[in-house]
């Protein structure tokens, strides 16, 4: 028998089977998101948990232009960033942060913000992110109040460095980061992998196997 793993049956089964996304709310967004032209009204998370930035993998490229971060790409079934467009409207009413990093070495470590919120495309998705918990360092509240930045599309603090182009990713750089769970699916050993201040130090460097950032509502 072969399991409907496609789609949005995807969702609301193969993934809800795993305990962490037992609480998950399954949402039309799941649907739109394979289907672009319906991605200018995007739903709103009602309860539970929105899965916004998966990887486990190299088989998507996270080097992408603005565009690509603004509307979202990859696979919902495995590699993917919702879309900068979907947090805005995800985080419009208050929302908290889940952050869970696995090391290649098997250690894992979660890192969760009690507030987090980012702005419109006009004042380039400027990130709030404050109150942490979890049993990693504290690698993202450094990034607060910085807007987003795509190796098209310099908003770092850095006048004189574009910090997409030199982390390999796209983040709310500042000067450039702590954290930069969109790099290159590298060691962070190499600059312009995916890291984790703090964490990537306690597990000998190795390679990040897999990052989940969910939106959970409180
Ligand atoms: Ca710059």
């Amino acid at each position: 028998m072969t399991f409907p793993c496609t789609g949005f049956l995807y969702f609301s089964t193969c993934l809800a089977q795993s305990a962490e996304f037992q609480q998950t709310s399954v949402l039309p967004i799941v649907g739109q998101f394979l289907n672009r032209q319906h991605f200018k009204n995007p739903p709103l998370l009602q309860q539970g948990h929105q899965v916004i930035q998966n990887r486990q993998n190299d088989e998507v490229d996270f080097y992408r232009n603005w565009s690509d971060y603004k509307t979202g790409f990859g696979d919902l079934r495995g590699n993917f960033w919702l879309g900068n467009e979907h947090i805005v409207s995800l985080t419009g009413t208050p929302s908290m942060l889940r952050l869970q990093l696995e090391s290649l070495n098997g250690t894992s470590g979660y890192a969760e913000y009690s507030v987090f919120q980012i702005s419109s495309e006009k004042d380039n998705y400027r990130l709030s992110v404050d109150g942490f918990t979890g049993n990693i360092s504290d690698s993202f509240t450094w990034n607060s109040g910085q807007q987003f930045s795509t190796f098209d599309r310099d908003n770092d603090k850095d006048a004189d460095y574009n910090c997409a182009v030199g982390r390999g990713g796209s983040w709310w750089y500042r000067q450039c980061t702590r954290a930069n769970l969109n790099g290159m699916y590298k060691p962070p050993k190499w600059r312009r992998g995916i890291y984790w201040e703090g964490f990537y130090q306690q597990t000998d460097r190795t390679l990040m196997k897999t990052t989940k950032m969910l939106v959970k509502k409180p």
